[in-house]
């Protein structure tokens, strides 16, 4: 059915008949066809038997609000694994991509990201003849190559991390401090995350990491995990071409026990590390904020994960999340004394302190400053905000935390990089329908502090 509407619909271009049939004449999404388009394929990856491929489709033609990608796999060996921002499907060599509601309306010169990994045995030649809702996409682009050492990048300046003392050091062994964003949800904003917005967290913000939140409860990983651990690699590698960091946050939060979730971290953690461990930019953080637990549980679920990660990849960082939603203990009427006398077993580790500038002020700062001394941490999260990310903007207290950081070269990712309804997102809802995330007049009174604080020179030691 679909393809005898995508022929149709290329008939009715071909005869000239568009404006006489009207969008009307096709059935569900408007299955226009574009006067042209462009699509830009990059094997993004490639492994024994596997491959990870990006696909930007670029409506050169009138606007469309709905479309239909459809390309051929040359080598009869290639078989589409797992597909993310669209709706894949495989017969023989013929594919076909179907938008989602989010992504299905693009105005003429916008783009959609779209992605899969698949298997080949073989050569693993490029697909061809790819059509946007049956017109032929032509003129193929090549994403710049991967981020190579000394062009100044935060990756390409610091290599690989690693803890030295209580600081995050680089590949001279200088403590450094990062700088940079979190997604919200992937589960709900996908949309945000993208060529144009990447493109903008890197250059425009000058971030040096981008925080990956893949929940796992509501309707995250749980619900589909081979997807979710496609889109997260897909980021990983979205984070490596502008020489980002990455940092693949499990984000645990309700039900607070990370135990709940031990077996499914293992599963994950075992695949990430595996496939992630040559790059130089991936920290793992392996449970977001646990609450209604005792250190002693988190510690437990530390030391059940690490080993895996570490089997797989020996030498990345990884951050272990706190008692009290990754509050050092503090919001749960304790401090960091807890986690001082009676560590994870483990090296080359970091422990998380999360917080929200107007609810949380002086107590947390005063114990941040006395933990600095004692222990390797990395702020993960933070809001401008209250703790429910919503409520007024707190510039003082966010200034006063911020300041600290610096001083104490701690590194931070703000919550959240996305065009969420609530005050602690940076984009202005419906940014994320847009292809604009670098100007001014897209962001939020949280976005334009958080921007102007990330984007000053990071000055990296490279002695
Ligand atoms: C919030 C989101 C909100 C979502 C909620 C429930 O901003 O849109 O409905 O989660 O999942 C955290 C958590 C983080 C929270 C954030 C703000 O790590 O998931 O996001 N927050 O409440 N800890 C403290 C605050």
């Amino acid at each position: 059915m679909k393809r005898l509407l995508a022929l149709l619909a290329a008939c009715v271009t071909a005869l000239g008949l568009t404006g006489l049939l009207g969008p009307q004449a096709v059935a569900g999404p408007r299955a226009v066809a574009a006067a042209g388009c462009r699509v830009d394929y990059t094997v993004t990856s490639q492994w024994q038997g596997g491959f990870q491929a990006g696909v930007k489709i670029t409506n050169l033609g009138a606007p469309v609000s709905g479309w239909t990608l459809t390309f051929a796999l040359p080598d009869a060996s290639q078989k589409i694994v797992q597909g993310w921002n669209a709706t894949w499907s495989q017969s023989g060599s013929a594919v076909t991509a179907t938008a989602l509601d989010w992504n299905r309306t693009l105005a003429t010169g916008a783009a959609a990201d779209l992605g899969f990994t698949g298997s080949f045995t073989g050569a693993n030649p490029k697909p061809t003849a790819f059509a946007l809702n049956g017109v032929p996409c032509t003129g193929s682009v090549e994403e710049p190559p991967p981020t190579t050492p000394g062009d100044g990048t935060p990756v390409g300046v610091n290599g690989r991390l690693h803890v030295c003392g209580v600081h995050l050091c680089n590949q001279y062994n200088r403590p450094v401090q990062l700088r940079g964003m979190s997604t919200h949800g992937i589960q709900w904003f996908s949309k945000c995350y993208n060529t144009a917005s990447l493109d903008a967290l890197a250059k425009n913000w000058k971030s040096d990491l981008l925080r990956i939140a893949m929940y796992v409860q509501e309707d995250g990983y749980e619900t589909d995990p081979a997807g979710f651990t496609g889109r997260v690699n897909g980021l990983v590698d979205m984070a490596e071409a502008r020489g980002m960091y990455a940092v693949i946050d499990f984000h645990t939060l309700t039900p607070g026990d990370p135990n709940y979730n031990l077996d499914r971290a293992k599963t994950f953690f075992a695949s990430v590390a595996a496939r992630n461990a040559g790059k130089k930019n991936v920290i793992y953080e392996i449970a977001n904020e646990p609450n209604g637990v005792s250190w002693t549980a988190v510690k437990s679920y530390a030391e059940q994960v690490i080993p895996v990660i570490r089997a797989a990849d020996p030498d990345a960082v990884i951050i272990v999340g706190t008692r009290g939603w990754s509050s050092l203990g503090v919001s749960d009427g304790s401090n960091e004394s807890e986690v001082v006398n009676n560590p994870v077993n483990a090296t080359n580790i970091m422990y998380a302190f999360h917080f929200y500038a107007a609810s949380h002020k002086d107590a947390y700062r005063a114990a941040v400053s006395r933990a600095a001394s004692q222990l390797p941490l990395f702020v993960s999260e933070f809001g401008t905000v209250s703790a429910t990310g919503g409520g007024t903007l707190d510039r003082a207290s966010t200034t006063a935390w911020l300041d600290l950081l610096d001083q104490l070269k701690i590194s931070y990712a703000n919550w959240t990089y996305s065009d969420a309804p609530e005050s602690s997102a940076a984009f202005r809802p419906g940014t994320c329908d847009g292809g604009d995330y670098s100007s001014s007049g897209v962001l939020t009174e949280s976005g334009t502090l958080l921007k102007s604080r990330i984007s000053t020179p990071d000055s990296f030691p490279t002695s």
